[in-house]
């Protein structure tokens, strides 16, 4: 039995954007069934969860019989590794693969993340008309950069969608949401090539599914600060 954590309930912005709909997405890709624990922020605080994930996020993976993971790009991998999908068994086209899928988590999420922090974070439009142009170039800088490797191919590595496919099109989820896709068209056309799968939607509507059953009060944020 494979269980998942995920969030009650999140805000409207991180609705079809909350990590754990990656967990999902693979494990649909690779055919496997998996239930969800639902946390709220109390949950989050708790021993048995940082148990599992140090720092309080979501998601984690639990399997009977192996050691609970957390991060989602390692149980993204691992499960893609181990059901053997979306991943070329040829080691020079993993290697490239590889190299894709980090470059998702690291060169690019990582400067999405900057402009979602302040778009999503930052208390006023004051900060946030500080803070947007610190973030934005660097972001837009990277975008271009990442059109222009991609050039005309359909996907990031090889003649197939891959796991770092799969990593890339989730990380440019950030992207959209903040408006930023809008000037580069061929990105554009490839994270909607990316996500044209049932594994991939199945996954969203999953999670959103849950995220509208809920609401902010069952989320315990006031309890949590005197946790
Ligand atoms: N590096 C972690 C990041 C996980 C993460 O940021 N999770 C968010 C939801 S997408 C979360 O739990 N946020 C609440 C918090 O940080 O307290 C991973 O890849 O799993």
């Amino acid at each position: 039995m494979i269980t998942i954590t995920a969030f009650k309930w999140v805000p409207p912005f991180a609705a079809g954007q909350v990590r754990d709909h990656r967990v999902r997405w693979i494990l649909n890709e690779a055919g496997w069934s998996y239930e969800v624990r639902l946390l709220d922020a109390v949950d989050q605080k708790s021993a048995a969860h940082r148990a599992k994930q140090p720092f309080g996020q979501v998601p984690t993976l639990e399997e009977d019989g192996r050691p609970p993971m957390f991060e989602n790009g390692a149980i993204v991998l691992t499960v893609a590794e181990r059901a053997g999908v979306l991943i070329p068994t040829d080691s020079v086209q993993r290697a490239q693969v590889l190299e894709w899928y980090f470059a998702a988590l690291n060169t690019i999420e990582g400067a999405l993340m900057n402009v979602a922090e302040a778009e999503f974070f930052l208390p006023d439009e004051a900060a946030k008309a500080v803070r947007r142009p610190q973030v934005l170039p660097f972001a837009h800088q990277r975008l271009a950069e990442l059109q222009a490797a991609l050039s005309n191919r359909d996907w990031l590595v090889g003649d197939e969608f891959s796991v770092a496919d799969l990593m890339m099109s989730s990380v440019l989820k950030i992207a959209v949401s903040l408006d930023l896709l809008k000037t580069y068209p061929a990105l554009r056309a490839y994270q909607e090539r990316c996500l044209d799968r049932p594994a991939y939607r199945k996954a969203i509507d999953d999670q959103c599914a849950i995220i509208a059953a809920h609401g902010p009060g069952d989320m315990r944020y006031k309890e949590a600060q005197s946790a």
